[in-house]
C-alpha cells in the first residue's frame, strides 16, 4: 500500500503539501480540481500545474478525488453523451499526465450525507454524525444550508453551492430513476469510458455509497456486497474498480467489511479508512481511527487489505476535529495524521509478523 492524504488545493485546504509531506510515510496527496464543475473538461495545463506544484514538495499525485460525474449521466439524459464524452477527454488529459486512478461515486443528488458536522464526543473531540431520525425530519433544501452554516467556511466536497442551490430541481429530474435505472445509467457510463482507461492504465474507483442505505427515497447501488458484486460482474475488467470506504460500508453493521475486501481483490484500487461508533439503526458518530474508539475492527481491515496484497494508495478518512483545529470538517490535518500513523503502525506490524512467521515456518 502507499500512504496518501487527501488535500484539496492551496486555493481552497489550509493544509499545506510541506505539513502533509511531514506525516511520516506519506508519499503523496489524493486531490482534485476543486473549481471544476461537474461535466466539464479537465484541461491537460491545469492537470499539469497541479501536478508540478504536488511534486515540487516532494510528494506524487497518488490518485483524483472525485472527477464528479454529471447528473445528466446518473439520470440517463439524452445529454448524457456530451459529459461522457468530456470524462472521456478528462481522463485522457490526465492519463497523458501520468495519473491513472481516479475515485467518483455515483450517488444521486447528494454526495455523502451527515446530520451533525461537530457532534461533540465524551473527550471533547467533534465529528461527523448521523442520525436517521433527524435526517427524516430535515427537508433536502434546508439541508444544505444547515451543512454550509457549520462547515467552518469550507466549500465541503460534493456539496458545491451552485448545484445545490437547486435541489428541488434536482429531485424532480430523478424522480423515474429507481435503483434499476441508475444501475444501468452507471454500467452505460462504464462501458463507454473503458476503452480510455484500457488505453491509459487508469483505474476507476467507485466510492461507496455513504450512508450504505437510501437517503431522502434516493436509490443507493454501491452499499453492499451483494450489489458491488452485480456492478463489477457488469463490466468485468481490472480498470473497473473500487474505493473500498470503511466508514461508508461500516455505517451498515450487516456489512462485513474484511470478508467484502477479500471477495474483491484485484478490483480494490484505492481504500479510505476510519472508524466509526454505532448507535443502533441508522445512527452513527464518526470515531478516531483506533479500534478501541469505535464499533469497527481496524487491525482486521488493515489485515485483509495486506492478504489481498493491496498496492494502491489508502489514506485515513474523516478525523475528528482536536486540539483547537479549524479545519474543513473531517479534514483537518492533526488527527488524520494520527490516523496515519496508526494505520501505518498496523501495516508495519502485520507486515512483520507474517514475514517472522513465514521464516519460522521454513526453519
Ligand atoms: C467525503 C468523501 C466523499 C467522496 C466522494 C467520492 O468526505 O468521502 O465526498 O470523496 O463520494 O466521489
Ligand atoms: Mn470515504
Amino acid at each position: 500500500m502507499k500512504m496518501t492524504l487527501r488535500w484539496f488545493g492551496s486555493k481552497h485546504d489550509n493544509v499545506t503539501l510541506e505539513q502533509i509531506k511531514q506525516i511520516p510515510g506519506c508519499v503523496g496527496v489524493i486531490t482534485t480540481l476543486y473549481d471544476s464543475k461537474p461535466g466539464e473538461v479537465w484541461s491537460r495545463e491545469a492537470i499539469q500545474a497541479m501536478r508540478n506544484e504536488v511534486e515540487s514538495a516532494g510528494l506524487e499525485v497518488s490518485g483524483i478525488e472525485s472527477v464528479n460525474i454529471h447528473d445528466d449521466i446518473k439520470i440517463g439524459l439524452p445529454t448524457r453523451d456530451k459529459y461522457i464524452n468530456n470524462y472521456i477527454e478528462t481522463l485522457e488529459n490526465l492519463g497523458e499526465e501520468g495519473i491513472n486512478l481516479v475515485c467518483y461515486n455515483f450517488m444521486p443528488v447528494f454526495d455523502w450525507t451527515r446530520s451533525d458536522l461537530a457532534k461533540v464526543r465524551p473527550d471533547g473531540s467533534t465529528v461527523l454524525s448521523y442520525d436517521q431520525e433527524v435526517i427524516d425530519k430535515i427537508d433536502p433544501d434546508k439541508i444544505f444550508k444547515e451543512m454550509e452554516a457549520s462547515s467552518n467556511g469550507f466549500v465541503l466536497p460534493g456539496w458545491e453551492p451552485e448545484r445545490l442551490g437547486k435541489v428541488r430541481e434536482l429531485f424532480e429530474m430523478y424522480k423515474d430513476v429507481d435503483e434499476e435505472k441508475l444501475f444501468e445509467n452507471l454500467i452505460y457510463f462504464l462501458n463507454a469510458i473503458m476503452p480510455t482507461c484500457q488505453k491509459y492504465g487508469i483505474k476507476m474507483a467507485i466510492h461507496m455509497d455513504d450512508p450504505a442505505w437510501s437517503v431522502f427515497n434516493l436509490p443507493r447501488i454501491i452499499n453492499n456486497k451483494e450489489n458491488i458484486q452485480r456492478m463489477l460482474d457488469a463490466v468485468s475488467v481490472e480498470n473497473n474498480g473500487l474505493t473500498i470506504c470503511t466508514g461508508s460500508l461500516g455505517s451498515n453493521p450487516d456489512n462485513d467489511i474484511p470478508d467484502i475486501i477479500r471477495s474483491f481483490k484485484g478490483r480494490i484500487h484505492f481504500a479510505h479508512i476510519r472508524n466509526l461508533v454505532h448507535h443502533g439503526p441508522g445512527k452513527f458518530d464518526e470515531a478516531a481511527h483506533l479500534s478501541s474508539d469505535g464499533s469497527l475492527d481496524m487491525y482486521e481491515i488493515v489485515k485483509a487489505l495486506y492478504d489481498i496484497g493491496m498496492e494502491g494508495p489508502i489514506r485515513p478518512d474523516h478525523g475528528r476535529m482536536i486540539w483547537g483545529e479549524k479545519a474543513m470538517p473531517g479534514y483537518g490535518l492533526y488527527d488524520r495524521a494520527l490516523g496515519a500513523t496508526y494505520l501505518n503502525g498496523l501495516w508495519e506490524a502485520i507486515d512483520k509478523s507474517v514475514k517472522q512467521g513465514m521464516l519460522g515456518f521454513n526453519d
